[in-house]
């Protein structure tokens, strides 16, 4: 197992659900912790918790991942003792919108790919030169079930999800001669602020995603990064799927109440 100890962790997206778990799950193993979200305030929020749980340092700023200038700014002007990222986790972002693709609102659409797709790009861009000029470090992308089996009426959030487990591959492969790692986590359903945000705030349409089957938490997701990241150097994990036990795959459930599907 490699400790993470002393190792800086940069998570987006961590002020939520399984950014803000897998910031805890680091900063429980001592990891120095580069947070980043477009709320500086949810993130401050987390500031004693994480500082209690063990993390040696802790370094936020505010960033939208969608603006290509904003990170590149972001990532060159930190503080030189952060610059040298040993764990990326491109975990911002988000769905929007649960409709027919051709009645859905365009706009969800751009969010979805600018976020999922060309956010997780643009990090990636910044950090993982560093990586490979050092010969060293993990990138963790936030897939999803979603790129495994498209479902109705979410086809631009699979098709997003797709996208990243392409990236995923395409990295690793660009990366080989480096010591340097790609792993792509896909969860199923994990009860976050997800499906809020999903549906537009409307936080009864969220809750019936997870009635009556028992959703994965975000320290699942946590967990299984922490896994990745702490295999021996010479192991790179390609992509682990992850499901509560009541999911068969991105559309298949039991739920206690007899429905066999989302
Ligand atoms: P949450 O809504 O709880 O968290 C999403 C996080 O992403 C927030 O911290 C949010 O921060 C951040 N974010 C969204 N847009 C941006 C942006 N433009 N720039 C920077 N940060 C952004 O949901 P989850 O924790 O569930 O989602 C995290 C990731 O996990 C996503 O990539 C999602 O697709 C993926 N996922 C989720 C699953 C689930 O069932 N919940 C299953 C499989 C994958 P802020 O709003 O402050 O910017
Ligand atoms: C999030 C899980 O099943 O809502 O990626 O697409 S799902």
């Amino acid at each position: 197992m490699q400790p993470v100890r002393g190792k800086i962790v940069f998570i987006t997206g961590a002020s939520s659900g399984i950014g803000a778990a897998t910031a805890l799950t680091f900063a429980q193993q001592g990891a120095r912790l580069l947070l980043c979200a477009r709320r500086l305030e949810k993130l401050e929020a987390l500031r004693d918790e994480l500082t209690t749980a063990g993390a040696e340092a802790i370094h936020f700023f505010q960033l939208d991942v969608r603006d290509r200038t904003s990170v590149n700014d972001a990532i060159a002007s930190l503080p030189e003792e952060w610059k040298a990222v040993d764990v990326l986790v491109n975990n911002a972002g988000l769905a929007r919108g649960m409709e027919k693709l051709y009645e859905n609102d365009p706009n969800d659409w751009d969010e979805m790919i600018d976020t999922n797709v060309k956010g997780l790009l643009y990090v990636t861009k910044a950090i993982v030169p560093g990586m490979v000029a050092r010969n060293s470090g993990h990138v963790v992308n936030m897939g999803s079930t979603a790129s495994y089996n498209t479902y109705a009426n979410g086809g631009v959030y699979c098709a997003s999800k797709a996208a990243e487990k392409v990236i995923s591959e395409g990295l690793k492969i660009d990366l080989l001669g480096t010591a340097v790692r790609v792993t792509s986590i896909d969860p199923g359903m994990v009860e976050t602020d997800f499906s809020k945000v999903r549906f537009h705030g409307d936080e009864e349409a969220a809750a019936k995603v997870y009635q009556n089957i028992t959703p994965l938490t975000g320290e699942d997701i946590a967990d299984a990064i922490l896994w990745a990241v702490t295999r021996p150097a010479h192991v790179n994990i390609h992509s682990m799927v992850l499901t509560t036990i009541h999911q068969g795959n991105a559309y298949y459930l039991h739920r206690t109440n007899g429905n066999a599907t989302r």
